[in-house]
């Protein structure tokens, strides 16, 4: 019910007899002058310090040999950790993501618009997280981006075998060769607080940590500031010649592209999302997000076959 604030008992409910009485626990408080009795238990800082900070490094100690790490939670990235740790409740999978906010591109539809296109067979994947949507025929329409990303992650961050490290920076990739083919293997990543990561230039002595991991999927966007990450590092390591670069805006081509490239590009490591199309040359597809979320399917069924997992 509506509340109203009075000068002497503090806020009391509007009766409403038409309403259902809400039931919720702590519906008790909203009886006059509960609210000027109220006390939480009391709590010292240390506490407070030791529950986050205990936690935190338990996790990193736990997660510094994952099973699967997924570099970037954008929608390709969050999608892709979704199927991965609905398959596969045994594995360990870490999510490095350089932004204090996971979600990347996916909070808005396009430009500064709520509603998120998705072409289908996406919709499948919405019935599956349970996200309404306005069925168009050959699309759907979600009301608000934010609704798909909120939910994507709310429902990764409740598995138990998933780790998301927001706030930190994937700076380069662990590689291992082999003695005898030469060949290299991608078999981890090296990282830092995103914060420490924007400061090599005018800081020394800031080395990073690292997390071993037998596949590495990269989904860091195309190219911009932070994204494209992990194909970038890739040439200037000599393991990819060279870049095809992100073609212009193509919808109908552009997004069965990315999807049908979501591959393992060199040893242990998957590329998807729109950090796949600076590989390929291939076309951006703007606004309509349905090869995210099939590239993030796509790429979790490629890292599952990589080690036979
Ligand atoms: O912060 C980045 C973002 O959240 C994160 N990221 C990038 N580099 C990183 C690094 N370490 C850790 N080195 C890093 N995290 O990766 C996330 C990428 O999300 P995104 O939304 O940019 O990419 P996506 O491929 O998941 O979705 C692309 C959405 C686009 S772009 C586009 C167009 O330009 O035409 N169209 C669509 C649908």
């Amino acid at each position: 019910p509506a509340v109203l604030a009075t000068k002497t008992a503090g806020p009391v409910p509007v009766p409403n007899n038409d309403a259902k009485p809400l039931s919720h626990p702590l519906l008790s408080l909203f009886t006059p002058g509960a609210w000027d009795n109220f006390t939480f238990a009391p709590i010292r800082e240390s506490t407070v310090s030791r529950a986050m900070t205990r936690r935190y490094f338990n996790d990193l100690d736990s997660y510094a040999e994952s099973d699967i790490t997924i570099v970037g939670a954008g929608s390709a990235g969050l999608s892709c950790a979704y199927v991965l740790g609905t398959l596969r409740p045994d594995l360990k999978i870490s999510i490095l993501e350089a932004g204090v906010a996971p979600g990347g591109g996916a909070w808005l539809g396009g430009q500064l618009f709520s509603a998120m296109v998705m072409r289908k067979p996406a919709h499948i994947f919405l019935d599956q997280i349970e996200v309404p949507y306005e069925d168009e025929g050959d699309y759907v329409v979600v009301k608000h981006a934010a609704l798909f990303t909120s939910t994507v992650m709310s429902k990764v961050l409740r598995m138990p075998n998933v780790k998301l490290f927001n706030a930190t920076t994937v700076e380069d990739l662990i590689t291992r060769q082999d003695k005898e083919t030469g060949e290299v293997r991608i078999a981890g990543v090296v990282t830092n607080w995103t914060l420490v990561s924007m400061h090599h230039d005018d800081q020394s002595c800031m080395d990073p940590n690292t997390i071993n991991s037998n596949v590495i999927i990269s989904m860091t966007g195309h190219d911009g500031p932070f994204g494209a990450f992990s194909v970038k590092r890739l040439v200037s390591m000599k393991q990819l010649e060279q870049l095809g670069g992100m073609r212009g805006l193509d919808m109908a081509s552009a997004e069965d592209a990315i999807v049908k490239g979501t591959r393992e590009i060199v040893p242990g490591l998957v590329v998807g999302g729109m950090e796949l199309s600076e590989v390929d040359g291939a076309n951006r597809m703007g606004p309509t997000f349905g090869a995210m979320v099939l590239s993030g399917v796509k790429a979790a069924e490629e890292a599952l076959k990589v080690f036979d997992l």
